[in-house]
């Protein structure tokens, strides 16, 4: 057995413990009443999910397993999974061991290349990723498992079974992507003795004399990797985990979210934004012109991408990660200065219009500019990136939220009639 699944049959019984005690202690507690409002506006703000790996504070932003995320920003994806997964950072023997598990299960299936490659050349690479997670669907070990008759305790160790095999996958997958889409050559074999991000930079083929791709990957990987329960990917990932798909289903089902402009492709969208920004003024334009541009962005009925958010209320710190390392590792760089420079325009001109609940930049305001810089230039794969990091906190909820027997996700929904004669 796994060190992981060692300390997960420890942690679990406790999480149990304490799902029942506050159920049997407070079960008919009311933590929120929901307006009319609410209702009509994508249940904004409706607390009516449990989250334990991560939190999203509006004035600090992503808080992992109770530690705020630019406390961790040096850490390796890998021992952000594992503090997702446990609530513990691991020891260095217990992310060896987790390292030597995701590499057992890196290689990817042949079919996976023949469906990618017979797909139509101009496919979103965000279509061709999610159809590979589908299309592995039959290698579910819960899958198998649950038709065998696995007991229902048990339901989470097939799903971490899945859930391993799956993000140790995802690296190669999203590099074959990359190199099939937009016509890079062969693919590249997995070098067994880098980690987890720095073999997806690797395997993507971009020259990387600094080995600072590499270095970016290991942060973006760790950035992306979870914000908690309700935003449109997790929610809907576990919504369909929660009818006992198993996680090839509801991963790619959440990722199939992720690809929407207001959610993660919000990245793609955001480069092209600053580009366009430096082919109008041929280069970075002064403050007061790139202010005018963004007045007449918004006044043409467009938002600015990488702008507001629903939770947040505050600059994401993920952006302040993503803007520190441009920081240290680019100079001169017209694009990274457009970037530099919309953070002090953007945020006063939202205010301004007063529309947008919170004019601070989110994750995606940044991360473009620095792929760009260091050689992606195809942004119509930035959120490929997105996903592989993003899947990790997916399927830690998945593995937690079976652990925790929550059952199958059903709110009531209501009519206009209804609203008019109730509320
Ligand atoms: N630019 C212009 N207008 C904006 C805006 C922006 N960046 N952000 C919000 N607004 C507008 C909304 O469109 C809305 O206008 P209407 O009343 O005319 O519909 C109004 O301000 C109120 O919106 P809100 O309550 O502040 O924001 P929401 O919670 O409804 O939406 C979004 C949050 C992130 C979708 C929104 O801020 C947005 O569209 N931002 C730009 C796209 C983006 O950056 N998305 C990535 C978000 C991060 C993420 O999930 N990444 O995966």
């Amino acid at each position: 057995m796994s060190l992981l699944i060692n300390k997960l049959c420890d942690k679990i019984p406790d999480w149990r413990y304490e799902a029942k005690q506050i159920i049997d202690e407070k079960g008919d507690s009311i933590i929120n009443n929901v307006t009319v409002q609410q209702v009509y506006g994508g249940m904004r703000g409706i607390k009516g999910l449990v989250c334990d790996t991560s939190a999203v504070s509006a004035d600090k932003g992503l808080i992992i397993r109770g530690i705020p995320l630019l406390e961790i920003t040096h850490i390796l994806p890998e021992e952000v999974f594992l503090l997702l997964l446990t609530g513990e950072l691991p020891d260095e023997e217990a992310l060896k061991d987790f390292q030597s598990q995701l590499t057992e299960h890196a290689d990817v299936p042949n079919y996976v290349w023949d469906v990618l490659e017979a797909m139509p050349e101009d496919s979103h690479p965000m279509a061709m990723f999610n159809t590979a997670i589908l299309v592995m669907e039959k290698e579910s070990v819960f899958h198998k498992k649950y038709d065998e008759g696995l007991q229902k305790q048990d339901y989470w160790k097939a799903i971490l079974e899945d859930a391993i095999r799956l993000v140790a996958k995802l690296p190669a997958i999203g590099a074959g992507v990359y190199r099939i889409r937009f016509n890079k050559g062969e693919l590249i074999a997995p070098d067994k003795n880098l980690d987890w991000g720095a073999n997806f930079a690797h395997m993507l083929g971009i020259p990387d004399p600094n080995r600072i791709l590499k270095k970016l990957m290991r942060l973006y990987l760790m950035l992306h990797c979870d914000h908690e329960g309700g935003n449109v990917s997790a929610f809907s990932g576990l919504t369909v985990a929660s009818a006992l798909s198993d996680p090839y289903y509801a991963v790619s089902a959440g990722l199939n979210g992720l690809a929407g402009p207001l959610h993660g492709l919000a990245n793609q969208e955001c480069l092209k934004f600053v580009l366009e920004i430096k082919d109008h003024f041929d280069g970075s334009p002064s403050k007061e012109d790139l202010t005018q541009f963004v007045w007449d962005r918004l006044n043409s009925g467009r938002v600015v991408p990488g702008y507001g958010h629903a939770v947040l209320r505050c600059p994401d710190p993920r952006f302040t990660a993503f803007i520190n390392f441009g920081k240290e590792n680019i100079k001169d760089d017209p694009v990274f200065d457009i970037v530099q420079n919309l953070f002090d325009v953007v945020p006063s001109v939202l205010k301004e219009q007063g529309k947008a609940k919170n004019p601070w930049p989110n994750v995606d305001a940044a991360s473009g500019s620095l792929l760009y810089h260091f050689g992606m230039t195809e942004f119509s794969f930035y959120t490929v990136l997105f996903s592989i990091s993003r899947a990790m906190g997916m399927v830690s909820q998945m593995v937690i939220n079976r652990a925790l027997g929550i059952p199958i996700t059903r709110p009531k929904s209501v009519t206009y009639d209804w609203l008019k004669s109730n509320a």
